[in-house]
Formats: structure tokens, C-alpha cells, sequence
């Protein structure tokens, strides 16, 4: 049985609360929504998890009347512990936005520099605790903990007298450094998400729970690390991806594709089955995965929303794994044939972020919104699902999936499209190759290629892509180096490696050779041929900052 402590959680209806409700339920907690005035009255300690775009955020909890109850908790010594942009809106101001934050910490939030570094910023690193020679106690923060960050806003951190009275920890992104945590007086909040951040962020939430004290002191505390002193832990995450569709038999499995074909090449043609989708993500979680991905492959056949299934694996799912959670397939606007109701995308969106998602994958319909971007002049209209879902939920919600197959030229001329000399000639001898884009899981090509798609998606709004091949994948024959290299010299979002890893070079390679943000395998992780943990073990040697 859980024990009430009088927590509250003040939600002002974006993104994904779950997450924060299973992990303080997981910890043993009673925590109740606040749904009006007299809940601030009630509550001991109130959660505020942000989510999303920083004037979505002022303007919900104006409409809803709580600004000034939170003002008046505040004031009355309660404690409070604000996530992501309920740490920002505590602030000043943002660049993103003319509407001021509540103001209660000087300083404002200035979007991170995208000529340095992939912006947003997702992934996990460390909150170095700036005080530490002064104050002995550090909220359970260690240097040895990793969390999960993501965001493009952050607020700078300068060691000044001010920033010493409430910056409690600071994290280095590149050449910025950033404040990643306050403390002062009642309030503690954090840029990271500790629901999201495994074994660290659910002690950090346990921390806040059973033990937090109001910091009092201050007048000790002006002898502060400077932003030289905060080392670069930016860890590039490693991500376990489950292909998810229903078998003959009616029953969602975790499938495999050798170059998306997913059934069993003897007689049988079954739909090779891997594994349960929940099971799997929970063995991910203990080994120590940085995220993990659900894609619905066969959602083009159906309308997601009454693909109940789906939704449940992601609510089952977010009970027992605490780190980040994407998931894709059929997020679109959709129109039911039979009774003419239509789903924004946004509702398809909302439906998985309520279930405990926190990224939505976006596949073919990025193909048609790209292709309809490129059509009109580069007009940003606003009817794509990626504006929309973007719009609500900030772009770091939303990732574009891309299914690209290699097309091999003679020489550059004989197409208009991107193409690249190439290492690995074609069957005829061929020097160059492009790749096409491809919609329904590779079913149908189309005359546009992966950089029109990856430069229009960054436009319109998307946050990170999950780069796929699929002439690689399943093939354990390593990443198409090649591919990832050109998306990412013409994006400046986070590019995340995926098909063809067989061996634990290959992911080390298509970090220091191609620049990947990140990494995702999924045949030799559900087969179990590579433990995550050698994987990192290796890319810790290669040099590169991993999770541990
Ligand atoms: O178009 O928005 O409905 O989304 C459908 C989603 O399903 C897309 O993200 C698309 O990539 C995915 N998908 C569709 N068909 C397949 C298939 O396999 N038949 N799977 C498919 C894509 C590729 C990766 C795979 C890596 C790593 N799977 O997700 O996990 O290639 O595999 P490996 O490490 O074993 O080589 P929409």
C-alpha cells in the first residue's frame, strides 16, 4: 500500500504526467492531481512537471487560474519541486517567448547555439553540484549520476553572487553552461526529468519525497565552481528499438525484418515473433538501455486510436521503465471511414503521451508533409502533423522516422537529387548513389530524397531523426556510415543511427565516423547476440561519454 504524504502533482495538461505519477507510485507514494484552489490548500509537496513550450505552459496555468495559488504556495514555505519547464517558467523570461515566467529566480532562458552542437539537446549527463565545498548536503545528487535532459532552452550559468544563493547544480552542453538545477528555500527544480532518469532520478524523487530540506542558509554559500570548472558529460545514448505488429495469430509480437521483411523465410512465412513488446522494453530498462523505441509497423493498415493494443503496451510499459520512451506508426491526422470522425494529429499524438510515451516517431506522413513543404516555396502553413504536434508539445516531442533505400547512379548528373560519391560501388560499378524516400515501412518509393526530407523536417518543426536503412537493415553487416554523415551535415537536429549494427565497432563508428547523436540496434540486442552494456564498455574505450 502506498502512503499518503499529501503530495500533489500540478499538471496544466501537456505531455507526458504519467511518467512522473508511475514513478513516484513505483517509489511506494500516494500523489494526487491538483484540479483546483483548494488542492494547494490541501497539499504538503507539490511536483510540477513541465513539458512542452514555455508560453504553453504560462498561459495553461493562467487559464486554469493556478498561477496565483502557486504564488501563495510558494510563499508559504511548502515545498515545491518544478521538472524541465516547470524549473524555466520560475525564471524571468524565455527567448522563446514575449510572455514573462514568474520571475521568482533572476535570469532567462536563451535557446542552446545550433552551429556548435545538435540542438535540442536529448540525452543523458551529469548535474555537477556547484556549492559543494560550502554545503554538505546535495539532494542525493552525485557526480557519479547521469539524468535525462531534453531541451533546447536553457538558462546560463554564471558563478555570480546571485547565481549562488538558489543555482544548486550546472551542466556543460558544448561551449554553454548552463544552470540544471536551484534550490532555495522551498523550492528545488530540475532542467533534467528524474522520472525519466532510471535508478538516479527516481532516489533523486525519493529524496524530494522523504527528506528535503528548505535551504536557509545562503550567506555561505558565494564560493561557487565557475562554468570552467564544469567538465563535458554529454553521454551519446544507446537505444533498443522494437518492431511491433500482430502475428497470424492476432497476438502483438516484437518482430524482426531482414531489410523490413519481417516473416520467416522457410515455410511457414510466419511473422517471426522476438519477444513481448512490454517484457523486452522491461529487460531493456534493467540492462541498462538509455531509451527505448516502439515502432507500429503495420499502422498504416488501421486507425491508432482504435489500435488499443499499442496504447496499452506504452501504459503497462511506463510502469516498470523509467527512462525515455518513443513511440511511432500512424501518427497522422486520420478520418474513420465508417462513421466520418476525424483525429487531429495532435489527439493521435495526446492519446500516446497519456499512455507514457514521450516522443511520438512520425514516418510516412513527414514524407507528404516534406514533399508538400518543398511544393509550395518552403511555406511553413501549419497543417503538417509535425507543426502541429510540434506546437503543442515543442519539437523535442517530435521525431521523424525516415526509411531511406540507396539508388545507384554513374555520376552525379543523371538525377537532381543529393547524391554522393560512395566507398561501396553498386552492382553495375556504379560510383554514386542518393536515397529515396520511402512511406508504409518501405512499400512505396518516391521520387524525393533523404536530404530534401531531412532539411524539410527540420524546418517544419521536427525535434531529432531515427535514421533507418533499409538496404541495411537486419543485416548485421554495420550502419551505412555514408547515409548518417550526409543527414548530418545538413541538419543541425540530433540524427540517431539505426539498421544494419552486427558488432560493437559499428556503433563506436557511426559516432566518430558519421557524427551520430545517438545509437539504436534492435536484431542483436532481442536475440541477444550483444549485452547494451558491451556495447558501451567498447564506445567508453573508443573515448566517447556513455551511461554507465
Ligand atoms: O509510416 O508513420 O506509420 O511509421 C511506421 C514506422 O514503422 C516507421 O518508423 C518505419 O520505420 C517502421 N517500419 C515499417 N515497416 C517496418 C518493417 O520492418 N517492415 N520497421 C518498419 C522499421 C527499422 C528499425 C529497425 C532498425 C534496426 N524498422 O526500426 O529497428 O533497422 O534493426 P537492426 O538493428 O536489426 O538492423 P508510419
Amino acid at each position: 500500500d502506498s502512503t499518503d504524504q499529501g503530495l500533489y502533482l500540478l499538471d496544466y495538461g501537456a505531455g507526458n504526467v504519467r511518467s512522473v505519477f508511475n514513478a513516484v507510485e513505483a517509489l511506494g507514494y500516494k500523489i494526487k492531481m491538483i484540479t483546483s484552489e483548494a488542492d494547494f490548500d490541501a497539499a504538503k509537496k507539490i511536483i510540477f512537471p513541465g513539458v512542452g513550450a514555455f508560453e504553453y505552459a504560462m498561459k495553461s496555468m493562467s487559464d486554469k487560474n493556478f498561477t496565483k495559488p502557486l504564488l501563495k504556495y510558494i510563499d508559504s514555505g511548502r515545498p515545491l519541486m518544478g521538472i524541465c519547464v516547470g524549473m524555466q517558467i520560475l525564471f524571468e523570461g524565455s527567448e522563446e517567448s514575449k510572455v514573462p515566467g514568474l520571475g521568482i529566480f533572476p535570469g532567462k532562458c536563451e535557446k542552446f547555439n545550433s552551429k556548435t552542437k545538435s540542438v535540442p539537446k536529448i540525452g543523458w549527463d551529469k548535474a555537477v553540484v556547484v556549492h559543494t565545498k560550502n554545503e554538505s548536503e546535495t539532494l542525493g545528487i552525485s557526480d557519479s549520476n547521469m539524468y535525462y535532459f531534453v531541451h533546447s532552452y536553457a538558462v546560463p550559468y554564471t558563478a555570480s553572487t546571485e547565481c549562488a544563493k538558489f543555482v544548486h547544480t550546472a551542466t556543460r552542453y558544448g561551449d554553454q553552461v548552463y544552470i540544471s538545477s536551484v534550490w532555495n528555500k522551498n523550492i528545488f527544480a530540475t532542467q533534467f526529468h528524474p522520472e525519466k532518469s532510471g535508478k538516479c532520478g527516481l532516489d533523486l524523487l525519493k529524496h524530494f519525497i522523504c527528506n528535503f530540506k528548505s535551504r536557509t542558509d545562503q550567506s555561505e554559500t558565494v564560493n561557487i565552481l565557475s562554468p570552467e570548472d564544469i567538465g563535458s558529460y554529454s553521454s551519446v545514448r544507446v537505444i533498443a528499438c522494437m518492431d511491433v505488429r500482430a502475428n497470424d495469430q492476432g497476438d502483438l509480437v516484437v518482430t524482426k525484418g531482414d531489410q523490413y521483411d519481417v516473416r520467416e523465410s522457410n515455410d511457414t512465412n510466419q511473422v517471426r515473433n522476438l519477444g513481448k513488446p512490454v517484457e523486452l522494453a522491461a529487460r531493456y530498462y534493467k540492462e541498462n538501455a538509455d531509451e527505448v523505441a516502439f515502432l507500429n509497423i503495420t499502422s498504416f493498415r488501421d486507425i491508432p486510436l482504435n489500435d488499443t493494443p499499442m496504447l496499452q503496451v506504452l501504459r503497462e510499459a511506463s510502469k516498470s521503465v523509467f527512462i525515455p520512451m518513443t513511440v511511432g506508426g500512424g501518427i497522422r491526422g486520420i478520418k474513420c471511414e465508417k462513421t466520418g470522425r476525424y483525429w487531429s494529429p495532435v489527439e493521435v499524438a495526446d492519446a500516446y503521451f497519456q499512455a507514457g510515451a514521450d516522443k511520438v516517431s512520425i514516418g510516412s506522413d513527414s514524407v507528404y508533409s516534406a514533399e508538400n513543404y518543398w511544393k509550395s516555396g518552403c511555406k511553413l502553413n501549419g497543417d503538417s502533423s509535425i507543426e502541429q504536434i510540434s506546437k503543442a508539445y515543442g519539437s523535442q516531442a517530435v521525431v521523424v522516422s525516415i526509411d531511406p533505400k540507396r539508388v545507384y547512379v554513374e555520376s552525379e548528373t543523371q538525377t537532381t537529387h543529393h547524391t554522393i560519391p560512395t566507398s561501396v560501388p553498386g552492382p553495375n560499378g556504379e560510383k554514386y548513389c542518393w536515397y529515396q524516400c520511402t512511406v508504409m515501412g518501405g512499400r512505396e518509393t518516391r521520387d524525393f530524397d533523404v536530404v530534401q526530407l531531412a532539411t524539410a523536417v527540420q524546418a517544419l518543426g521536427a525535434g531529432e531523426i531515427l535514421l533507418n536503412c533499409i538496404d541495411k537493415d537486419g543485416t548485421n553487416s554495420g550502419y551505412d556510415l555514408e547515409l548518417i554523415k550526409l543527414v548530418k551535415k545538413n541538419v543541425t537536429i540530433p540524427v540517431i543511427a539505426s539498421s544494419g549494427a552486427g558488432r560493437v565497432e559499428h556503433f563506436s563508428e557511426a559516432v566518430l565516423e558519421s557524427g551520430a547523436d545517438a545509437v539504436l540496434a534492435a536484431g542483436i540486442f532481442h536475440r541477444n547476440e550483444i549485452p547494451i552494456s558491451d556495447v558501451k564498455t567498447h564506445m567508453e574505450n573508443k573515448g566517447i561519454i556513455i551511461r554507465k
